[in-house]
């Protein structure tokens, strides 16, 4: 049986473009953390999640109790995570500044730090065993998976100029358009998710006319991350429901998406009303959610993730996959488990397209929209340690990027925002 000898934290940021949702807009660098543990057998396991200050607290205070742990012992981690948060219980209110993915409590919050450490040791036992993770899983059912293209209203470049990219501004239906197609020739999506909740409703019903004209048959899918009203939502039902495979987080609140639901049949998708085990009964009752969309970070790891998946199947409800701004070891993880969970029928969102750096030494490259599944031992992707370091070295000297905040980011460009309270629309 391996022992865990050490467990390793590194915050890093990584650049980000000025990507607009109903917020604000992405700073030029977003934290992450990245995650390794090391074992007795000389073995060296890693993960990835957030990286804002209340998530890196709780993934160094994690990390210093694991030593002289067994490998396996994952089912443990949150509770011995739990266990060294007691008594600062009122200090993660404010652990999701972006306000973007629902709930915020402790509990999602130790399940986002503990998905880093279950990859970590999952990696560790594949690279012990010889075996990928998707084995340590129950195997494959797919050999390769799909992502969908993820577009996103943007400005050209950040106030100050930081972090630049080549990609222009995209911030009407041509601009979309544009996107999509770059998507489409670099990568191969056959599939598109827009960010919504920018614009006016009628402007984003425009794009997502734009885009089925200019790809057509592809599944396009609109998510303004619970920006519209009831009455928004019904009306944007009613122009391009027929033009989305699903409406994500259209409105804010399960008894406002079941609403829309009622009124329209439209098929909706969340990863904001349905984050945690604890509000599945009621959504699911209420018929307000017809897929989930899961992230293994904040549902608490790969394990758990497969029994989200259960409890969708078992409900007659869809699975999909959603993201964050993340690097490759979370991309290794997400595609290891997409590949084993047989109902995961539609594409994953990835916002990877979108970083211009990576902290492994063979970032993925999306071909045909989807990427094969490694059937390498662990996650199948190394550390760059030089990557990571000067990843880390940014960080050391932005503090003021180490929390996540659209807000502030948007007040930078209009002085006057604020943070809006939704529904925008
Ligand atoms: O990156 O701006 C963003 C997204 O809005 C992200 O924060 C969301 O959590 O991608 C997410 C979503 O699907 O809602
Ligand atoms: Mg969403």
């Amino acid at each position: 049986m391996s022992r865990i000898i050490r467990a390793t934290v590194t915050p890093i940021l990584i650049s980000d473009p000025p990507l607009l949702n109903v917020l604000g807009v992405h700073q030029p660098y977003t934290p992450r953390t990245i995650v390794e543990i090391e074992t007795d057998d000389g073995v060296t396991g890693i993960g990835e999640t957030y990286g804002d200050t209340d998530y890196l607290d709780v993934a160094r205070k994690l990390a210093d109790a694991l030593p002289g742990r067994d490998l396996t012992a994952m089912n443990g981690l949150y509770a011995l995570a739990s266990a060294t948060l007691s008594g600062a219980t009122d200090k993660v209110k404010e652990f999701d500044p972006a306000g973007l993915r629902g709930t915020r409590n402790n509990e999602k919050l130790i399940r986002s730090v503990v998905s880093a450490f279950e990859v970590a040791s999952l990696d560790a036992l594949g690279k012990t065993t010889g075996l990928p993770v998707h084995c340590l899983l129950g195997g494959k059912v797919r050999d390769r998976v799909d992502y969908s293209g993820y577009l996103f209203y943007r400005w050209a470049e950040h106030p100050d100029g930081e972090a630049p990219d080549d990609w222009g501004a995209a911030l009407d239906p041509d601009g979309v358009v544009r996107q999509a197609q770059r998507f489409a020739d670099d990568y191969g999506f056959t599939s598109f998710k827009l960010k919504g909740g920018v614009f006016e409703p009628e402007q984003e019903i425009a794009a997502i006319k734009a885009l089925a004209k200019a790809f057509p048959g592809y599944p396009l899918r609109l998510d303004p991350n619970g920006g519209w009203s009831v009455e928004a939502s019904v009306r944007v039902a009613e122009e391009v429901g027929d033009l989305l495979e699903y409406m994500e987080d259209p409105t804010a609140g399960v008894d406002g998406m079941a609403e829309v639901r009622k009124r329209t049949g439209a098929v909706l998708a969340t990863n904001m009303c349905v984050t945690t085990f604890a509000e599945v009964p009621e959504a699911f009752a209420k018929d307000a959610v017809q897929v989930v969309l899961s992230d293994h970070h904040y549902w608490g790891g790969l394990q758990a993730t497969r029994e989200l998946a259960a409890l969708c199947r078992t409900y007659g409800v869809g699975l999909s996959m959603h993201s964050n701004t993340h690097l490759g070891i979370s991309l290794a993880a997400m595609t290891h488990v997409a590949s084993v969970i047989p109902h995961l029928s539609y594409a994953c969102d990835s916002h990877r397209p979108w970083q211009t750096e990576d902290v492994i030494t063979e970032p993925h490259r999306f071909v045909g929209g989807a990427l094969e599944v490694s059937d390498a031992p662990g996650l199948g992707v190394e550390l760059d340690r030089d990557a990571l370091a000067a990843l880390h070295e940014r960080w050391l000297t932005r503090p003021d990027m180490r929390d996540r905040d659209d807000v502030a980011a948007m007040r930078k460009v209009h002085p006057d925002w604020v943070q809006p309270s939704l529904p925008r629309w």
